[in-house]
């Protein structure tokens, strides 16, 4: 071989073996294999020699070129993994049984209110149903004596799927499946029917501090012999005060629904405002909270029911306006904003 490549293969070998950092590393690679490199240099030797030597002296020139590319990346690669072991060693010992040191979560204002209606009703001998949020025409509107093309159904406008089914923009849209799912019991056994279903409506909505395009509502029937307009209101009453704990002003006015028959809106003293009129309350001073009326005829007679024989009362409980006036949510798009730092203050009302 070339006394010069020799020398040259001794000089990076020795070299290679001193270096512990990657940038010495990168520093012989310049000097060896760079443009101006001593591996490169030899190449420019190569126009004075004769083809035979040419031939033997390039491929040595070769050999020695991909030898210390070799030897400089298996370097890297050793280098790498050195500084790696390093870093591991020094990181902290890591303790799996120590807990995580992590916030606590908790529960949204509309589940704690949902929940502590649910209770009260519950001690009352209702049971607590879930409906889907997906429902029929039918089921929202038809059977609640809202045919196609009545005026009423232009408040509840909501979203549309190809199928014709739709979000449901109250949760009276299940009470045909309740009195259907119960009307045997109430005949047969002499049960009366006593229900609540909570739930979440979509409407097509304009939204402000008091109105969602989603929201939650809480729906609540009973339906036996001699049911009148005091049991209602003995209900609204007991729910009300036992959700705020304290006395609250509310005020009954006559209301339309096309389902029920007298109608009333329930409306609450605004607990923002005290009264006095916010964007809260549309600035009227009150909140429409629970409307609510004797179950139509019309609508007993479609979930099966005989309504000279059985009456009923009904009420659709604005859940997330409940939320606002039981915690003094300002606005209800508060609410729907995912804030965890706002709505984690609740913690601790279970
Ligand atoms: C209804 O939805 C009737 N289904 C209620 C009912 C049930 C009446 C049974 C009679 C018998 P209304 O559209 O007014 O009614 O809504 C009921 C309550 O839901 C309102 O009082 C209000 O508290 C709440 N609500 C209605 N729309 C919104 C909205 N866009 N954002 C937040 N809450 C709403």
């Amino acid at each position: 071989m070339n006394e010069q490549i020799v020398q040259l293969q001794q000089e990076f070998e020795e070299k290679l073996a001193a270096v512990t950092a990657a940038a010495d590393l990168e520093e012989i690679r310049i000097a060896f294999l760079g443009k101006n490199g001593s591996v490169t240099a030899l190449t420019k030797q190569m126009g004075k020699l004769s083809p035979e030597e040419k031939k033997a002296f390039g491929q040595q020139v070769n050999t020695l070129k991909n030898a210390c590319t070799e030897k400089i990346n298996a370097k890297q690669a050793e280098l790498a993994k050195a500084e790696m072991e390093r870093e591991i060693n020094s990181m902290p010992e890591f303790d799996v049984a120590v807990p995580p040191v992590l916030a606590r979560g908790s529960y949204h204002p509309i589940t704690l209110v949902q929940r502590k209606c649910e209770k009260i009703f519950r001690s009352m001998g209702f049971t607590v149903e879930d409906y889907s949020e997906v429902v029929t025409d039918y089921e929202c509107f038809e059977s609640l004596n809202i045919p196609k093309f009545h005026p009423a159904r232009d408040m509840q406008d909501t979203y549309y799927l190809e199928n014709g089914q739709l979000l449901k923009s109250q949760t009276s849209a299940a009470q045909n499946a309740i009195y259907r799912k119960y009307r045997d019991q109430l005949i047969n056994e002499g049960k009366p029917i006593r229900a609540i279903f909570p739930g979440r409506c979509f409407r097509n909505e304009s939204t402000d501090a008091c109105h969602e395009n989603t929201f939650f509502q809480m729906e609540g029937v009973m339906v036996d012999k001699n049911i009148s307009i005091s049991n209602l209101i003995f209900f609204m009453k007991t729910m009300l005060s036992e959700v705020f704990e304290r006395d609250i002003k509310v005020r009954l006015r006559p209301g339309f629904f096309p389902f029920v028959e007298p109608g009333f809106e329930l409306d609450i003293n605004c607990l923002i405002c005290g009264g006095e009129g916010c964007p809260s309350c549309k600035h009227s001073g009150w909140l429409e909270l629970c409307p609510c009326g004797m179950i139509h005829p019309n609508v007993l007679r479609e979930g099966g029911i005989d309504p000279d024989e059985y009456t009923g009362f009904a009420f659709g409980l604005g859940l997330t306006r409940l939320a606002m006036m039981k915690y003094g949510i300002k606005d209800i798009r508060d609410l729907n904003a995912a804030g965890l730092t706002n709505l984690s203050q609740f913690t601790d009302d279970k």
